[in-house]
């Protein structure tokens, strides 16, 4: 039986935004005079949350729709709606809940070159899957594979589009400059969307569940400390901190420095 760290562990995805989300958490928590370390980039959604479960972290920057579809495997399209409070009664059995709404909503979208969306007159996802054009896609690992990824999203608009194998998203948008692959899944506070010529193609079945920006934590953890991160964050400044650290080089801590800087003075 391990026992229990002094510190508070911070875990993150291995993706630009959920390591700068796990530096500001983490940096919140020292800043109020708590113990915590932040164990970057652990790993898939998968990953992460076996590790929460374990108690290995303690928390660590999640999305409500991942919550619901991925971790809960809620399948009705009713529960991708589902308030705070009723994903809370759903994760109380797990010993787990979800606080601190940061104030964004990061979707997974299809996104194709601008040139290609122009001249097949694509807009939708349903104009993809009634032109039908010779697209191939180039998809991430975790997408390929999750329940609200890209099996249900084909069922859903019946794409007839076969992909192939998984990449890592941050190679997607160059893979795709490079006309390497045709269509790739984005999130939509990627930083590159606005530095490259691509369209990100509208969910016109509404087929994707919100994906507001939480902080998932075992019960026991006091969210309290990271109240002030509450609405902290509109999509436009996560858009900004992405791109600061995935366009402009800038290291998480620093990042996160910056952002925190502006609010709340070092103790
Ligand atoms: N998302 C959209 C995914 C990746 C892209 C932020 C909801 C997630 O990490 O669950």
């Amino acid at each position: 039986v391990a026992t229990a760290s002094p510190a508070l562990q911070v875990g993150s995805k291995r993706f630009t935004e959920s390591y700068v989300l796990g530096e500001i958490v983490t940096q919140t928590l020292s800043r109020a005079g708590i113990a915590a370390e932040h164990r970057q980039g652990l790993g898939n959604t998968a990953i992460l949350a076996a590790a929460l479960q374990k108690g290995q972290i303690d928390l660590y920057p999640e999305y409500t729709g991942t919550i619901v579809r991925e971790l809960l495997q809620r399948t009705a399209p009713a529960d991708a709606q589902a308030p705070l409070s009723q994903i809370n009664a759903w994760l109380a059995p797990l010993g787990l809940k979800a606080a601190v709404p940061l104030g964004f909503n990061n979707s997974y979208a299809l996104a194709i070159r601008e040139a290609d969306a122009t001249r097949l007159r694509l807009a939708t996802l349903s104009d993809l899957a009634r032109l039908a054009p010779a697209l191939k896609p180039g998809l991430s690992h975790e997408f390929l594979a999750r329940a609200d990824g890209w099996p249900a999203l084909q069922r859903a608009y019946g794409l007839k589009l076969t992909p192939g194998a998984g990449l890592d998203h941050g190679l997607a948008y160059a893979a795709l400059a490079r006309g390497e692959v045709d269509l790739i899944d984005v999130y939509t506070t990627d930083a590159q969307l606005a530095r490259q010529p691509v369209r990100v193609l509208r969910d016109d079945l509404g087929f994707f569940p919100r994906y507001d920006a939480v902080l998932l934590m075992r019960t026991g953890v006091d969210e309290r400390p990271l109240q002030a991160l509450a609405g902290r964050l509109p999509e436009a400044e996560m858009t900004r901190l992405n791109a600061a650290a995935e366009l402009d080089g800038r290291p998480f801590a620093d990042v996160a420095r910056s952002f925190l800087g502006q609010a709340a003075p070092t103790a």
